[in-house]
């Protein structure tokens, strides 16, 4: 099987933040046409592959992605139209080759991403497979993952003082994807009623999750083990269990955690995490700590590896060579997985293999500011390690991954849905 680009079109749109972004579209000379949207962060590593904005302050505050736009449709097209290329690895070497940069900055993640999603989708047509088979490798047994809803945001996708980013809910229990997404979206309008029954906000923040004012985490804790018990579920990591991304680099400065008005070490963070999982129903928790600190880290997945799942974002930005470091140094037990993070879908590949072979988890991740490209979903499902999150159950961009799932799991009932047992952290 053999792609052959006829031609690359990109143009500049918009995400769900209302940032410019950039939408891929490839043609190629059998004649199928194929598109991709690529997602930007807020709370972004300092590894990430770098996107490429304009700068230009006359438009879009600087955020308008012209260039990438420019490079998509100019230099790298140039340099793929024409040639038959036999597999996706070929063509993102091509695209990595090109850019030069060693973290993409020269063409930019935001166009070099752009074009691999497309490249991938295209590969799958011509294969005449789903995507997600497509994108499941040798020794991948597919899977139906459970999806990890973020329904109280804080941090950067919100303005609402609350220090941690992200309180997710896990229907690990559910028997299937649809039961999943319907316990997702139960347990979510359950929570709008607690909220506004005690008179909080039910605005909402960038993941779709709501905003409320809140300071410190465990009220949020607390309100979202009211929810899943007034929802008819049971609020426990057989059930309805909970998932949490501080994105603690974001309030970490001079080697303290900085939470409302008090000022923590690791060692307090680490003390703290491990009350909220004697009272709470957590089952994993992303960027505990700061990415730079890695003492805190080793000693954290040290105390608390065994316990909980320990997912590393910021410090480990889907590169396959920082998370095999990582494994090495005993730092956290799954990685988050994000291709515009590292920029290649050939390297994201290679970050959930580096995974897979060391029995580290790995959560397929959507971004906070989203296209309604649904490219994840079918990533989570080939990647088969039981995981996704995407936002809330609500809002076009978060909702396009989670309906994708219910599609793929109605046409293929005979796939298996949750966390491979392997992944059950105890
Ligand atoms: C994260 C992501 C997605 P952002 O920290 O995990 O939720 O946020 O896209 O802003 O980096
Ligand atoms: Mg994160």
């Amino acid at each position: 099987m053999t792609l052959v680009i006829s031609q690359l079109h990109a143009q500049e749109t918009l995400d769900s933040r209302g940032n410019p972004t950039v939408a891929v579209v490839l043609y190629a000379e059998s004649g199928l046409t194929v598109a991709a949207g690529v997602p930007a962060g807020a709370s972004t590593g300092s590894r990430e592959a770098v996107e490429i904005r304009d700068g230009d302050p006359d438009r879009y505050h600087g955020a308008g992605v012209l260039g990438a736009v420019r490079n998509v449709a100019g230099e790298i097209a140039d340099s793929l139209v024409g040639v038959p290329f036999s597999s996706l690895d070929e063509v993102d070497q091509r695209l990595l080759d090109l850019d030069g940069s060693g973290n993409k900055s020269r063409l930019g993640a935001n166009a070099v991403a752009g074009v691999s999603m497309a490249a991938a989708k295209a590969f799958a047509v011509e294969q005449k497979e789903p995507l997600w088979l497509s994108l499941a490798g040798a020794h991948v047994v597919p899977r139906l993952p459970v999806p990890h809803f973020n329904v109280i945001n804080g941090g950067r996708h919100a303005g609402n003082g609350l220090p941690f980013q992200e309180f997710m809910i896990a229907p690990l229990g559910a028997p299937s994807v649809a039961d999943a997404v319907r316990a997702g979206a139960e347990v979510y309008a359950a929570l709008r009623g607690v909220l506004a029954e005690r008179g909080f906000s039910t605005g909402l923040g960038d993941e779709g999750g709501f905003a409320p004012t809140f300071s410190r985490p465990e009220e949020a804790l607390a309100e979202l083990v009211k929810a899943i018990g007034s929802a008819g579920y049971k609020p426990s990591r057989d059930e309805v269990a909970i998932a949490i991304d501080p994105a603690a680099s974001e309030f970490y400065a001079d080697g303290r955690y900085q939470i409302g008005d008090q000022s923590f070490t690791s060692s307090d963070m680490i003390e703290m995490y491990s009350t909220m999982l004697d009272d709470f129903p957590i089952w994993s928790i992303e960027d505990g700590l700061a990415e730079s600190d890695d003492a805190g880290w080793r000693a954290m997945t040290d105390q608390l590896g065994d316990r909980v799942q320990l997912v590393g974002d910021d410090n480990f930005v889907t590169n396959p060579a920082i998370i095999a470091d990582a494994v090495v140094d005993g730092i956290a037990n799954a990685a988050l997985i994000k291709v515009n993070q590292v920029g290649t879908v050939t390297e994201t590949l290679m970050a959930l293999d580096v995974c897979r072979r060391s029995n580290y988890g790995a959560m397929i991740s959507h971004r906070s500011g989203e296209t309604t490209d649904s490219f994840i979903a079918d990533l989570a499902v080939g990647a088969g390690t039981g995981q996704i999150k995407a936002g809330a159950p609500a809002r076009g961009e978060r909702i396009a991954k989670y309906n994708r799932l219910i599609s793929i799991e109605q046409a293929n009932p005979a796939l298996a849905y949750g966390l491979p047992e392997s992944q059950r952290r105890p």
